[in-house]
């Protein structure tokens, strides 16, 4: 029966896919902007790399835009990431505009292109730590964690994770709540200084955990920006850059 040799195919694709994925070099969690660009940069030098997303659908707060309205905003310099990435913008008041569907398809279609394998409907509930490091991340299917059920995770081991998971940082969460980190909250919008605070704080919580993106703002207690996401790929490539270093890959 031909449904049945379908289900077999996706059977057997799927768990083959799973089970390449159980040893990575980077584990991200969150398929926001940051979380994709790290994993696209990071996949770009060679790396191993897997994104786990919660949602049915990765791309995080790209494709809603400011307030629905689905254009987003970033600043001139990320004008050549965008070209390489060949998403099309135009430009005004200093400012590039980019539709957000654009943009997460062709953030989405690049990352995964270059390798990156990326596990939505797929929840981070913890992490794994050998000897005082994270060494991995604790997975479950999304909806568990949505109904509240009972079913025990299972673990992908990992030389690096990063926390891409916008403004609950819910990894490093996971940590501060244990009282291995401190973590300091969101302050309220200014996106002047929220994009470069971004990047700078961009980097290494707690050994083999480091934080990208919006988690960034949470963890170091920086203010929120708003719909410009310039911040969230410069942040995603510092991550990427700081891991390639620590993982001494060539560039
Ligand atoms: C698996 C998880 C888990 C988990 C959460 O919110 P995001 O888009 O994250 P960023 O930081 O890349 O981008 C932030 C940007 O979208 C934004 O909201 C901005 C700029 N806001 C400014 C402002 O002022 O509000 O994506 C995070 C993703 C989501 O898709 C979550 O579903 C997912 O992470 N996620 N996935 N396991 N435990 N927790």
């Amino acid at each position: 029966m031909r449904d049945v040799t379908i289900s077999k195919l996706i059977l057997d694709s799927f768990y083959g896919k799973l089970r390449s994925c159980l040893e990575l070099d980077v584990a991200v969690v969150g398929a926001g902007p940051s979380g994709l660009v790290a994993s696209y940069e990071l996949a770009k030098k060679g790396l191993k790399v897997a994104v786990f997303e919660e949602r049915n659908v990765p791309g995080g707060g790209i494709w809603g835009g400011g307030m629905m309205f689905n254009e987003i905003v970033l600043e001139k310099e990320i004008e050549d990431f965008l070209r390489e990435l060949g998403v099309r913008y135009s430009e005004r008041d200093g400012h590039l505009i980019v539709d957000s569907v654009h943009f997460a398809s062709a953030l989405l279609y690049r990352a995964t292109e270059k390798g990156v394998v990326v596990f939505n409907n797929v929840s981070v509930e913890d992490v794994a730590m050998r000897d005082g490091r994270v060494c991995g991340v604790v997975v479950n299917w999304g909806p568990t964690k949505r109904l509240g059920l009972h079913v025990d995770p299972i673990t992908v081991k990992a030389e690096c994770v990063v926390d891409g998971t916008g403004h609950p940082a819910s990894v490093v969460t996971l940590l501060a709540k244990r009282g291995l980190l401190q973590m300091k909250t969101e302050f309220p919008m200014n996106a002047e200084e929220a994009e470069p605070f971004v990047v700078e704080h961009t980097g290494e919580v707690f050994p083999g955990l480091f934080v990208t993106g919006m988690a960034v703002c949470a963890v170091h207690g920086g203010p929120r920006m708003g719909p410009i996401f310039g911040g969230m790929v410069l942040s995603g490539v510092k991550v990427a850059r700081m891991i390639s270093e620590r993982l001494k890959v060539k560039a």
